[in-house]
C-alpha cells in the first residue's frame, strides 16, 4: 500500500490560498438600474481596515474644536493613498477604464464627521471635479438619498424636497459607493438630518459618522491648497429640524 499523501491535493497550494484570499476579499458591486454609475460594495473594507482610517483621522485632528470638514489637496496621504491601488486591483469594473487608467485616480480628499442625526445638503458635485467619485463609509450607517439633479444642482443652498424618483441607499460602516456617469452628473445625493433611518421596515439609529470622499481635480484647475484645511460643513440638526 502506498503511503504518499499529496498534501497539495488535501490542503491546496499556496496560489490556489493567494486566489481564495483574492476572492473572499473582493465583494460583489451592487449596480442600480435606474441610476447608470451608482455602485455599491457592502463591507468592502474589513474591521481592520475602517479601524486604521478612523484612527488616522481622528489622531490627524481633523475634527477638532468645531470642525467637522477637512480637505486634502494634491498627493494624498499614505493611510489614503492605499485606496488607489486596492480599488483598481479589486474592483476593476467600479469605474470605466477611462477613470480607472488615470494617474492618479484621486488627488483630493472631503473628511467629514457627522455628530448623531445630522445631514448633508442634497448635491452635485461641483463640475471643477473629474468624473469618478468614490465615498467611503466609517462608524454609523445612514440613508443616503439620490433624487434627479435640479439645475444648479452644484449650489448647496436649498435642500431638494422632491420625492418623487428618490432613492434611499442605505450606507453601513465599511461600504463603499461609487458615483459615476448620470450618477455623478444627473443626479444629486444627500444625507437627511434624521435621528433614526428606515430601510425595509427597519429602523436603524444613527450615531456618530466619519465619511472620506475621494475625488480628481479637472486638470488646469487651481489646487486650492497642498495641506489640509479644515472647516466647518453647514449641517442641520435632526433635532433642530423636528
Ligand atoms: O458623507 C458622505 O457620505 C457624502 C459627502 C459628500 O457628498 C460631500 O462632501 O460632498
Amino acid at each position: 500500500m502506498s503511503h504518499n499523501i499529496d498534501w497539495e491535493d488535501l490542503f491546496g497550494s499556496d496560489d490556489e490560498d493567494e486566489a481564495v484570499e483574492q476572492d473572499e476579499n473582493t465583494k460583489q458591486i451592487i449596480t442600480f438600474d435606474a441610476i447608470p454609475g451608482l455602485k455599491l460594495i457592502k463591507q468592502a473594507l474589513s474591521h481592520q481596515e475602517q479601524m486604521s482610517l478612523t484612527h488616522a483621522l481622528i489622531d490627524r485632528n481633523y475634527f477638532t474644536g468645531n470642525a467637522n470638514q477637512a480637505m486634502l489637496f494634491g498627493e494624498l496621504p499614505n493611510f489614503i493613498k492605499w485606496i488607489e491601488p486596492w480599488i483598481v486591483e479589486n474592483y476593476p469594473d467600479l469605474f470605466g477604464q477611462d477613470i480607472l487608467n488615470r494617474q492618479p485616480l484621486f488627488d483630493q480628499a472631503i473628511l467629514n464627521m457627522y455628530k448623531k442625526g445630522e445631514g448633508i445638503t442634497s448635491h452635485v458635485d461641483l463640475l471643477r471635479f473629474e468624473d469618478g467619485i468614490l465615498i467611503i463609509s466609517l462608524m454609523s450607517s445612514c440613508i443616503m438619498t439620490m433624487r434627479p439633479a435640479r439645475k444648479d444642482a452644484t449650489s448647496y443652498h436649498a435642500e431638494n424636497t422632491d420625492d418623487n424618483n428618490k432613492y434611499d441607499i442605505l450606507l453601513c460602516p465599511g461600504d463603499v459607493l461609487a458615483l459615476s456617469q448620470e450618477a455623478r452628473y444627473d443626479w444629486e445625493h444627500g444625507i437627511p438630518s434624521q435621528l433614526v433611518d428606515e430601510m425595509d421596515g427597519q429602523k436603524i439609529e444613527r450615531g456618530t459618522r466619519i465619511s472620506v470622499t475621494l475625488r480628481r481635480l479637472k486638470h488646469g484647475e487651481e489646487i486650492q491648497s497642498t495641506t489640509a484645511t479644515t472647516s466647518k460643513r453647514s449641517v442641520h440638526d435632526a433635532q433642530a429640524d423636528s
